[in-house]
This record gives structure tokens, C-alpha cells and sequence, in this order.
């Protein structure tokens, strides 16, 4: 068949659209499968092929699962809100809303003339009124549930986007939107209490299947911490200063004690700090610091000593000297250490620049050096002297702080609460009130959406102030408790907000009176297979499966975890092997594929590139040799033929592409699975014929990733209905045991030639066929036939 690309490809999309295969049925008999892809922020550079890549491992399932008669859900839309559209709509002075309806339509367009099997009809897009209602409406059910709350703080804050930003969003110091540094700043900001579900975000993780480096990253971002919570006193004061420590073990080892510069001991005593002013300029300095410059483990500590305050270690009532240091973070356990410089590499650093005392108390290594952290034998440590272990070390020593009443057990988190408010426009307003007589109230539910008011002006104020508070009418209402005068907030939710429960509202789109309808929901979720990039394991998919959880709890969702199984794409490189990017010029523009090769090659040849989680450079001459394996297939319908004789010599070839093919995709090896199409088209070559009901397993075998060209070629063979709904070929394990063997033949344990016999062969007929190949040229005369079955036919002969 001619493989025409530019007629093929438009005429099935219309077709697929027209008939609406690709439509979920909400309780449908049919098994369901709900597959989900990361949607797209619908960005002005349109889509790039790291999308198609992400979405064609979650289209190549679907499609299959919808051959295997399941009821599939794969769904698209788009997460709108944030601040490269506000930034584009300050720059070019157009409403936000206008660009993100053209960049929504463009991004729509491209991914339909890639042919993917989303189901249309379910599109959302977060910035939507009837979508952000949802999103305001589950804010305000964690607002009632005491899991929002106000606090001033020092937060990340990017001067250049002059937005708050979240940990999530400033690891490494940097902006996650502009990458410049980020600086901390104090400011009154709204937290969703994540941190109380941090160990329910620990225990779903069992019950998932998830990559394991995916698991650890979360694991290790939660970073759940069990130690001990001591109190000091501080020297006449009856002020206590608190310390967290992993290892209370070590008590009689403290010879000093760090709080952070930020920490408000220093304030409250300021009359009794003689060195206040050096203090005051250490502290200036620090504030300079990102917290990841900070938390480095550079060896050059910095601190100031406290001349005038002191602490009493409260196991041996020894006075020791208290330090403000910038090693010991004001957003961990307490913001205060009881340092062990033996037994702590960075106390260790830190005694020797200042000179502080250094008592070990477990034998080993070499303290001179460097601090030692291993186990061993207590020592200098009064009732634990003797105690061999630091499990029981710990045990011991929790009790007797109990028994004193100085201290007790604590767990601690490296997660820290969301911060949940930007000072910009183009986000969902929170739905909450600040009333001069009732504090905060929320937005009454009927009140919702509480809409984002036009504006024309969108730039965010000087002082960080959200240009909504410019807006009277949007910020002065009434109360809706005492019906007295009051004020809106005025910051909008951060960009995460919306994809934290998307995948819920697919499950129902269009309902008006609920996210979700509970019975849909039952229906659907969860989500069986969700694939999407690893930069998105700390943030989305934890504030997802937070979001997921709390609706659990409150008896809105039907499952505790959202997503049975997560997969992860690998990026697409340049073909320089960089980073694809605008400045570098290395970009492939998906459409430019499209065009030249066709939707067919562009999704077959993403998953054929490698390894699939697996970062791999865009080649040219690959995309090529994939175009060149979807011509041969086309050929192919010139070598369908009755002639058995020929094609049954295919049979075991066919089958077991279809057992790799059928097994590989379930593993996201799609590349392997391409590979052995193509190599089944080599054996078909040269046997010179295909049988037509080998021919349809093929093209079976090869419809989720080139959908055109297969519909076409089914229909060439005369089918009416849609290769996209024909059943997945079934795999005969039988059909693949070769019915003939090769057995060796020799003389006196000498190999002479190999025979092809059938398997099942007698020894007769064995050593019939061997005396046959061997004719006239035995060497002498046979004393003995030997067979042994299926591998040797030996003949001892004498000369
Ligand atoms: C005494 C001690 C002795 C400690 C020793 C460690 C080893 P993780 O595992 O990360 O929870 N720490 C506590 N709060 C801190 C803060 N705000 N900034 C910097 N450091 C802080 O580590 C907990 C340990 O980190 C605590 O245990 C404390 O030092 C330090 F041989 O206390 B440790
Ligand atoms: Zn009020």
C-alpha cells in the first residue's frame, strides 16, 4: 500500500472524532483502566517533544488496555494559573486570560495532529471558573479542618518575581520560575499544614508502585527524624532553652550550645548580652544567606559567643557558653542545638575555630581529627557508663529525661509547612475574610467561586502587595458572620494549587454541584498508571497525594492514595547531548516532525529512542530509520499470500512478538517492544510472504504506537470498524516451540555435519537422516548406533 502520511493521518483523527471511540463510559461493565499523563502548562512556546514523550508511554497503554476490552479513561487538560503567563501579560500588556484561551487552543491543536487517544470531552483548564470553585471549595474544607493557618516568617522570597516562594519551589537557593537567588524575607504567610501528614504520606507509600528512587525522594524529603526534645535552663533567667537532637545518648558530651541568629532568646535578653552590637551585625550578615548556603557543610563555621548568658546542662548541672551561629537553621526542630563536638562534625568544626572544649563520651576513633560518630562503649557518662550501644544508650537516657522531667521523645520533619499564597494576580483568590470583630472568616461555600476580578493592570505592587488590593471592590465586603465591615484577602493560590485534585475533577467534569460525584469517583479512582517527570516527585505528587489524603479523610474520595502506579519519562536532549532550550537553539518543535515524517513516526520514534526513563538526544537519523520501518510496514500488503508452505514458517516468529510486545509495553520498554516489530518485518522479508491473519497481528501489534497508518491498513484488508477497538492478539505459547531441531552428527565423538529432523523423530528415523547426510563419506564401518534424543547422532565405526 502507498503510505501517504498527509491524507492517512488527517483522515483518521477525523474519523476517531467523529465516532467518538476515545470517549470514557462512566460505569461501563467493562473493567476500567483511568491512565493520566502530568497535564501541560499551556505555555507560548507550544508544545515541546518532552510532552509527546510523557504522553505517548500513558497513549501506547491506553490504547492497548482499550484492545484488551477495558473501559479507558485518558483524559487532558490544562494547568493555566502562574507566572510565566502573568509575566507575559505584564510584558506585553495583554489580559492573562486572553493568552492562556490562544495558548490553550494552539496546545489543543498540536496534540490532536499527534492522533493521541484523549478523551476531548473530559478538558479541563484550572483557571476556569466552574474548575477553580472546586479548588477554593476544598481550601476552605482544610481551613475548617484547622490545616490553614497564618504566621509570619522568614520566607523565600525572589526579588526578581517578587513572590513568596515555597521550599519545593526554591531548592538549591534558586527561583524555580527565573533561577536567581532567593532571599529571605519576613512576611505574613498562609501555610497548609502539610507536616501533619507526614507520616500518612509515609505509609501510602507501601501500598504503591512506585520507581524506588521516586519512593526515596519522597522519603527522603519528608525526612522523618526521631530523636529527643531537652530542656536547658538558662542562667539566672527562668527562661529554658529547648533543644531537638537525635542523640540525647551523647548528653554528657555537650560543652556548648548554638541557636540561630533568627532565634528570639536573643531578643528577650538583649539588656543581658554585653556584645549585643557584634551580635546585631552577625545577624545582618546572615540574613544575606540562602538557607542552602547555610546548610552547605563548610568546614569555616561563623558564630558569636553570648557574653552575659549562659545555659546549664541539665544532666550534670555544668554551666556551658551559648552561641548564635548560622549552622543551626530557626526553621528546624527548635531552632537551638546542645552541640557534642565530639561526636558532631560540624560542632567539631565549630569548637576549634572557637576554641570550646571537646569531652568525648563513646570509645573510638580518633577525636584529635575529627568528630567520631560511630558506636561504641559509653564513657564520661555517668549512669551510662558501660552501655555498649546507642540504641540502648538513647533508650536509657529517654527514660531517666522523663523520670527528671527534662525532656522527652520527639519526632521531627525536613518538610516544612506549604506555603500556600502568592502576591499575584493571575491564581485562584482565597476564599477567606479578614473582619476587624471575628478575625478570619471564610467565604460561605454558596459563595464560591470567588472570582479573580479583571483587571488592567496586573503588575504586582512595589511592596509586594498583590495588585488585587488595589482593587476596592474586590477587597471591601462584609462579613459574613456579623454582617459588619470587612476586608478581603488579596493574595491568590501558588501555582500548585490546581493540579493538586485535577485528576478528580476528569473523573466528572462538568458537575456543577459536587467536584466529583461520589459514585463516579467510585467508579474511576484510582488512577491505575500515572507517568510524569521526576522534577515533579517533591512537589506536585506530594501535594497531591496531601490533598488526596485529607478528602479521604473526610470521606470525599473513596481511596487513601490517588495513583497505583507511577512511572517516569526521561528528558529529551539536544542531539549536542545539552539540555533542549531555547537559548542553545537545539529545540525540536514536535509539528516540525509532524510535518515532514508524519504524527506516526514523530510517537513511534520517542519511545524507540531508549530506554524510556532515561535521558536520551534527539537523532535525526533515527527518526529517519523509523520513518523507513513504517514504509516497510505499508509494504507489506504486498506480501500477503495463501501459500502456507511459506508463511507458516512465520508462526513462531509472530507469537513471540507478540508475547515481547504485549509484555514490554506493561514495563515501559517500548523501545525493546519497536525492536522486535522490526525485527519480525527482517524474518518476514525473507520469507517473502505474510498471511493475512498474520498481517492483522501485526498491524495490531503495532496500533498503539502508529494508529494512522495501522486504521489504514486494517481497513485495506477489508475490516469495517476501527483497528483501535480490534481485539489484542493473544499470545499461543505453543505456536512458538519450534517443531524441528538440529541435531549434530559424528564419528567416534568427532562432529561431522548437523541434520535438521523433526522433533519428535524416532532413533530410527534419527539415525536414517544421518546416514542420509553422511552418505558414502563414513570413514569406516559401524559397530554402534548411538541417538540421543533431540542433540547427537554418533556412529562408532572401525577402520
Ligand atoms: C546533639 C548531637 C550529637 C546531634 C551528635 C547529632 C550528633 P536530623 O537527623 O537531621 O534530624 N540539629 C537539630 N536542630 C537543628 C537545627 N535547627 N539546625 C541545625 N542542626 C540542628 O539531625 C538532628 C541533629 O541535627 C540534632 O542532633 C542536632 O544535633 C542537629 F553526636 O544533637 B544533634
Ligand atoms: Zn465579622
Amino acid at each position: 500500500m502507498k503510505y501517504d502520511v498527509k491524507k492517512i493521518e488527517p483522515k483518521w483523527q477525523k474519523k476517531w472524532e467523529d465516532a467518538r471511540i476515545f470517549e470514557a463510559k462512566d460505569f461501563d461493565k467493562k473493567p476500567k483502566f483511568y491512565g493520566l499523563v502530568e497535564f501541560p502548562y499551556p505555555s507560548g512556546a507550544g508544545m515541546h517533544v518532552g510532552h509527546i514523550k510523557a504522553y505517548s508511554s500513558i497513549e501506547v497503554v491506553s490504547r492497548k488496555r482499550r484492545m484488551q476490552g477495558y473501559n479507558v479513561l485518558n483524559p487532558i487538560g490544562f494547568d493555566a494559573f502562574g507566572l510565566p503567563t502573568e509575566n507575559y501579560a505584564i510584558k506585553t500588556n495583554t489580559h492573562p486570560r486572553v493568552i492562556t484561551d490562544k495558548n490553550i487552543h494552539h496546545f489543543t491543536q498540536q496534540l490532536k495532529s499527534v492522533g493521541f487517544s484523549f478523551d476531548w470531552s473530559r478538558v479541563i483548564d484550572t483557571t476556569d471558573e466552574d474548575y477553580y470553585k472546586w479548588t477554593q471549595w476544598i481550601f476552605l474544607k482544610l481551613f475548617e479542618h484547622g490545616l490553614v493557618f497564618r504566621d509570619t516568617t522568614l520566607v523565600n522570597y525572589c526579588p526578581h518575581c517578587k513572590v513568596v516562594l515555597s521550599n519545593e519551589d526554591s531548592q538549591g537557593g534558586k527561583c524555580d520560575i527565573c533561577h536567581n537567588d532567593v532571599i529571605q524575607l519576613p512576611k505574613k504567610v498562609w501555610y497548609l499544614r502539610i507536616t501533619k501528614y507526614a507520616d500518612k504520606l509515609l505509609e501510602g507509600l507501601k501500598d504503591v508502585d512506585y520507581p524506588e528512587n521516586v519512593k526515596q525522594q519522597q522519603v527522603h524529603w519528608i525526612g522523618r527524624s526521631e530523636g529527643a526534645f531537652v530542656n536547658f535552663s538558662v542562667k539566672g533567667t527562668d527562661d529554658s532553652l529547648r533543644v531537638y537532637t537525635t542523640r540525647c545518648d551523647t548528653l554528657f558530651g555537650v560543652t556548648f550550645m548554638v541557636v540561630a541568629p533568627e532565634h528570639p532568646l536573643l531578643d528577650k535578653h538583649k539588656d543581658q548580652i554585653r556584645n549585643w552590637d557584634e551580635l546585631e551585625n552577625y545577624r545582618k550578615e546572615c540574613a544575606k544567606k540562602t538557607e542552602f548556603e547555610r546548610t552547605q557543610l563548610v568546614k569555616d563555621k561563623t558564630g558569636v559567643r553570648l557574653e552575659g548568658l549562659t545555659a546549664i546542662d541539665p544532666v550534670n548541672g555544668k554551666e556551658i557558653p551559648i552561641f548564635a551561629a548560622d549552622y543551626v537553621m530557626m526553621g528546624y526542630g527548635t531552632g537551638a542545638i546542645m552541640a557534642v563536638p565530639a561526636h558532631d562534625q560540624r560542632d567539631w568544626d565549630f569548637a576549634h575555630k572557637f576554641g570550646c572544649e571537646i569531652i568525648p563520651v563513646i570509645e573510638g576513633g580518633d577525636i584529635e581529627k575529627e568528630a567520631y560518630t560511630g558506636d561504641g562503649k559509653m564513657i564520661n557518662s555517668d549512669f551510662l557508663n558501660g552501655y555498649t550501644n546507642k540504641k540502648d544508650s538513647i533508650r536509657k537516657m529517654l527514660e531517666v529525661l522523663e523520670e527528671r522531667g527534662i525532656g522527652e521523645k520527639g519526632v521531627q520533619y525536613k518538610m516544612k509547612d506549604w506555603a500556600f499564597n502568592r502576591q499575584r494576580y493571575w491564581g485562584e483568590p482565597i476564599p477567606l475574610i479578614h473582619c476587624p470583630n471575628c478575625g478570619i472568616v471564610p467565604v460561605p461555600y454558596d459563595q464560591l467561586p470567588l472570582k479573580l476580578p479583571k483587571l488592567d493592570n496586573f503588575e504586582p505592587g512595589q511592596d509586594g502587595q498583590s495588585p488585587l488590593a488595589r482593587v476596592p471592590e474586590f477587597v471591601n465586603c462584609t462579613c459574613p458572620k456579623c454582617g459588619g465591615k470587612a476586608q478581603r484577602e488579596t493574595d491568590t493560590m501558588p501555582q500548585w494549587a490546581g493540579s493538586s485534585w485535577y485528576f478528580l475533577r476528569y473523573c466528572d467534569p462538568h458537575n456543577e454541584q459536587a467536584f466529583a460525584d461520589p459514585d463516579k469517583l467510585k467508579y474511576w479512582m484510582p488512577v491505575d498508571w500515572y507517568n510524569g517527570g521526576m522534577e515533579h516527585v517533591t512537589r506536585h505528587m506530594l501535594y497531591s497525594r496531601f490533598w488526596h489524603r485529607f478528602l479521604y479523610d473526610i470521606g470525599e474520595v473513596p481511596c487513601p492514595e490517588p495513583y497505583k502506579k507511577r512511572t517516569i519519562q526521561g528528558l529529551i536532549l539536544g542531539s549536542d547531548g545539552d539540555k533542549m532550550s531555547k537559548s542553545k537553539g537545539n529545540v525540536i518543535d514536535p509539528v516540525d516532525i509532524v510535518d515532514q515524517y508524519g504524527a506516526d513516526t514523530l510517537r513511534t520514534y520517542v519511545l524507540f529512542m531508549g530506554d524510556y526513563s532515561a535521558a536520551a538526544p534527539w537523532n535525526d537519523s533515527s527518526v529517519k530509520g523509523c520513518r523507513r520501518f513504517l514504509d516497510r510496514v505499508a509494504g507489506l500488503t504486498d506480501l500477503i499470500s495463501d501459500d502456507r508452505s511459506k508463511t507458516d514458517k512465520l508462526e513462531a516468529a509472530v507469537h513471540r512478538t507478540i508475547k515481547k510486545v504485549s509484555d514490554d509495553i506493561e514495563t515501559t520498554k517500548f523501545n525493546t517492544a519497536i525492536a522486535a516489530m522490526m525485527t519480525l518485518i527482517n524474518e518476514i522479508s525473507a520469507v517473502g510472504a505474510i498471511s493475512k491473519e498474520q498481517f492483522e497481528t501485526f498491524v495490531k501489534l503495532l496500533c498503539p504506537f502508529a494508529p494512522h497508518l495501522c486504521e489504514e491498513l486494517w481497513e485495506f484488508t477489508g475490516h469495517e470498524g476501527f483497528c483501535s477497538l480490534a481485539p489484542w492478539p493473544v499470545f499461543d505459547e505453543s505456536k512458538t516451540i519450534e517443531d524441528e531441531i538440529e541435531v549434530a552428527v559424528q564419528e567416534n565423538g568427532k562432529l561431522r555435519t548437523r541434520i535438521t529432523i523433526k522433533k519428535d523423530a524416532t532413533k530410527d528415523e534419527a539415525i536414517a537422516a544421518a546416514k542420509e547426510a553422511l552418505a558414502g563419506r563414513l570413514t569406516g564401518t559401524i559397530r554402534k548406533e548411538i541417538y540421543v534424543p533431540g542433540r547427537i547422532v554418533n556412529f562408532v565405526v572401525s577402520r
